[in-house]
C-alpha cells in the first residue's frame, strides 16, 4: 500500500493501495502572508483553547492555526492557541455560553447563532441582501460592523472580527431542486430542512413551503444520515469538508445568504491579557480574518465541482430562477426588516452597492 502524503498546498490525491484514490479535501491554497513584527514577550505566558465547529480541511480552521502561529511567532511563545476543530468542544451556542462563564477561552461561530447577544446581526440572515463576496466585505469592515462588535460589550464576550462562513447552499437527499416549488413539493411533501437556531432562517424556509428544524451543527451528519432531516444548507467548503456529499444527492447553488464567522475571546480571558498583548491579539485576529476570506473564496467554486465529481447533482440556478426564489422569501423582509431596523438594513445596502460602482 502506497500512501502519498497530502501537502495542503496541493491538490495532490491521496493513492491508497489497488488503485483507489481519494481527491485532496483542499484546493491549491494560498499560502498564508508572512509574519512580522515587534517580538512582545514580557507579559507572562498564557495557553489559550478555541473551539471551532468545522474540520481541519476548513477555511476556518487552517486560518486558526494563522492566527496562533503569529501570536507564537511574536511573543516567542509565551501565547499558546490550541484550537480543537470539528464541535469537539461543543456547537455555536454551547461555545459562546463557555465564553461567558470563562470555561473556554476561544470560538468561532456563525454570526446567525450569536443574534441573542446582538440583535442587529441578524441583518446578515436576510436572504439575498449582499449580492457580492466584495459587497460582504465591505460590510464586515464598516464601522457599522464594528459597532456590532462592540456591542458585545457586557455579555462576557469580547468579538474580535467578522471573517467569511461564505454564501449559503442547498443540499438535500430527496430530489433535485430547481424553485421554490421544488422545496415545497407540489404532490410530495415539503423539504425538512435543518437550519441554524436563528428565527429568520426558519422564516426563509417557511416562506418556501419547507419544514425547517433548528439544529446545532455538531448534529447535522447523523441527522441527515438517519434521514431526520431531509437537507441543509451552508457554503460549498463546508458541505465538502464535513462530508457531506456522503449523505446528500442533490445541491442546488442558491447562494441565499452570506453569512459572517465572528472570532471572539472570553472576557474572562481577555481582561487577564496585559494590553500590549490583547493589542497584538487583535492584530493577529484581523491578519487571520483577512486570510481565512481569501481561502474560503478559493474553497468556494473549487468545492462546488469538487462535490459534483464525487457524484452530487448540483443544480446551478439562471437569474430568472434565482429571482423566484427571492420572490418566495420576500414575505421575510416583510416581518424582519422592521424588527432589526430599516435603517440599518438600507446603510448595508447603500454599502453594497457602493461597492458595485467601484
Ligand atoms: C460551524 C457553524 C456552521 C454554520 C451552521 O460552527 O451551523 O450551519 O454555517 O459553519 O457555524
Amino acid at each position: 500500500m502506497t500512501v502519498t502524503w497530502l501537502t495542503l498546498a496541493g491538490a495532490a490525491t491521496l493513492t491508497l493501495g489497488f488503485g483507489l484514490t481519494a481527491q485532496a479535501q483542499s484546493p491549491d491554497l494560498s499560502d498564508p502572508p508572512a509574519i512580522d513584527g515587534e517580538v512582545i514577550a514580557d507579559h507572562g505566558s498564557h495557553t489559550i483553547r478555541m473551539g471551532l465547529g468545522l474540520a481541519e480541511s476548513s477555511p476556518q480552521y487552517i486560518s486558526s492555526q494563522y492566527f496562533a502561529d503569529i501570536l507564537e511567532q511574536r511573543t516567542e511563545g509565551r501565547i499558546t492557541i490550541n484550537v480543537f476543530p470539528n464541535s469537539q468542544l461543543g456547537d455555536d451556542v454551547q461555545m459562546m455560553e463557555m465564553l461567558q462563564t470563562g470555561t473556554l477561552d476561544m470560538t468561532y461561530p456563525s454570526s446567525s447563532a450569536a443574534t441573542t447577544y446582538v440583535s442587529e446581526l441578524a441583518a446578515f440572515d436576510l436572504p439575498f441582501l449582499l449580492p457580492t463576496r466584495e459587497a460582504a466585505i465591505a460590510v464586515m469592515q464598516s464601522d457599522m460592523a464594528q459597532d456590532m462588535l462592540d456591542a458585545f460589550e457586557g455579555s462576557g464576550i469580547k468579538a474580535l472580527t467578522f471573517s467569511e462562513n461564505g454564501y449559503r447552499q442547498l443540499s438535500n437527499s430527496a430530489r433535485p431542486v430547481e424553485s421554490p416549488d421544488d422545496v415545497a413539493g407540489l404532490d410530495v411533501r415539503g423539504l425538512s430542512v435543518r437550519t441554524m437556531e436563528n428565527p429568520v432562517h426558519l422564516a426563509i424556509w417557511e416562506a418556501m413551503g419547507a419544514n425547517p428544524t433548528p439544529m446545532a451543527f455538531g448534529e447535522l451528519f447523523s441527522a441527515m444520515e438517519q434521514g431526520v432531516v431531509d437537507g441543509q444548507e451552508n457554503p460549498w467548503s463546508t458541505i465538502l469538508t464535513s462530508n457531506f456529499h456522503e449523505v446528500q444527492d442533490y445541491g442546488t447553488e442558491t447562494r441565499h445568504v452570506y453569512t459572517p464567522f465572528i472570532m471572539m475571546m472570553s472576557q474572562r480571558t481577555w481582561d487577564r491579557l496585559d494590553p500590549a498583548y490583547q493589542e497584538l491579539i487583535q492584530q493577529a485576529a484581523r491578519q487571520s480574518a483577512q486570510y481565512e476570506i481569501q481561502l474560503s473564496a478559493e474553497y468556494d467554486d473549487w468545492s462546488r465541482d469538487q462535490l459534483e465529481a464525487r457524484g452530487m447533482q448540483i443544480t446551478r440556478l439562471d437569474d430568472d430562477q434565482i429571482a423566484a426564489f427571492q420572490e418566495a422569501v420576500q414575505p421575510v423582509y416583510e416581518t424582519w426588516a422592521p424588527r432589526i431596523g430599516e435603517e440599518l438594513i438600507s446603510e448595508i445596502q447603500s454599502i453594497a452597492e457602493a461597492t458595485a460602482n467601484d
